[in-house]
């Protein structure tokens, strides 16, 4: 018989065959019902941006929650809303697409802001799909309406309540299986993506009406150094007097989204930063769906 000595022992072990609860949960539900604040909470990380303008999210992003039993792998979907333009269409698909990857959909309602049309929409996607359903009521701390919560769960992501209830829930749902990912891992994002949106999140805190919707960041090159991180962006909008607004006067709101973002950056990215942004015009964007999907992609 061969002895194994504690080395031999550990190199023939293969961690990645470690079963736990593994797999993936879509979180669905209609913009600004607070899909990306819950993902983020549940991770202590900011994996995707967030702010009160709804349609924040645009494309799905990856949040990993990683405990001693299990590995759940998040969808954060774009809110599900009911416009037919083209832009919006392609957001809508972002979100159909991660529920078909899932083991299950944990569908957020806000009850704070009622909008029974909308819900009655999402209900009938979810009526087509053969993936389990677990609806969550969202913004308890804020929320004055008394919910059935016999049948479903009433979270918040400010004081974390239901959160253990909604996990050891969420769990059950899971197969055991083999981790994804690595366990120091909390995103997967393509660097030009992650640093796009953090600053799309600060021109989303700083503009409103219809200014956040109108934008789109275009990241043209990084230079990754060990003590430097050097980035050139454009803000792009549909119009010249959106641009305007957004330059400000004296360059006022282009310097406070320029400096929150490159405070951010290099507190994610723990290095010096260095960013070039500049505000551009390109009319219609979001009627050309080259751009779009090169958006999106
Ligand atoms: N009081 C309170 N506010 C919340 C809670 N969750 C989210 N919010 C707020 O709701 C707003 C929308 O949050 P998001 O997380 O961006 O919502 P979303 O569902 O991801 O929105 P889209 O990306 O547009 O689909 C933000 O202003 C959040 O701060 C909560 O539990 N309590
Ligand atoms: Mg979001």
């Amino acid at each position: 018989m061969i002895e194994l000595n504690k080395e031999d022992i550990l190199s023939k072990i293969n961690f990645t065959d470690i079963k736990k609860k593994v797999w993936y949960i879509a979180v669905i539900g209609r913009p600004n019902v607070g899909k990306s604040t819950f993902v983020n909470a549940l991770i202590w990380e900011k994996v995707s941006i967030i702010s009160s303008v709804p349609q924040t999210t645009r494309k799905r992003v990856l949040g990993i929650f990683n405990d001693t039993d299990s590995q759940i792998i998040f969808f954060d979907t774009p809110g599900i809303h009911k416009e037919e333009k083209v832009f919006n269409e392609e957001i809508n698909k972002q979100a159909m697409s991660s529920m078909k990857e899932a083991s299950l959909i944990v569908y957020f309602v806000d009850p704070t802001r009622e909008s029974w049309a909308e819900e009655k929409y999402i209900e009938e996607l979810l009526s087509f799909t053969s993936i389990p359903v677990l609806k969550v009521f969202t913004k308890a701390d804020i929320n004055k309406k008394v919910l059935d919560t016999s049948k479903n769960l009433n979270i918040s992501s400010v004081t974390k309540e239901w959160f253990e209830e909604l996990l050891e829930k969420m769990k059950s749902y899971l197969p055991e299986w083999v981790l994804l990912y690595d366990e120091d891992y909390y995103t997967v994002q393509e660097m030009d993506f992650r640093i796009a949106e953090i600053i799309r999140e600060k021109v989303f805190l700083h503009t409103k009406e219809e200014i956040p919707h109108s934008i789109f960041i275009d990241v043209t090159d990084i230079e990754d150094k060990p003590s430097i991180l050097r980035i050139n962006a454009y803000i792009y909008t549909e119009t010249d007097s959106q641009r305007y607004i957004i330059i400000g006067k004296n360059w006022d709101l282009v310097t406070q989204i320029w400096t929150e973002a490159r405070t951010e950056l290099e507190e994610i990215f723990g290095k010096k930063v260095f960013l070039a942004l500049r505000v551009k015009t390109q009319e219609k964007w979001r009627k050309n769906e080259r751009l779009i999907k090169q958006i999106l992609r």
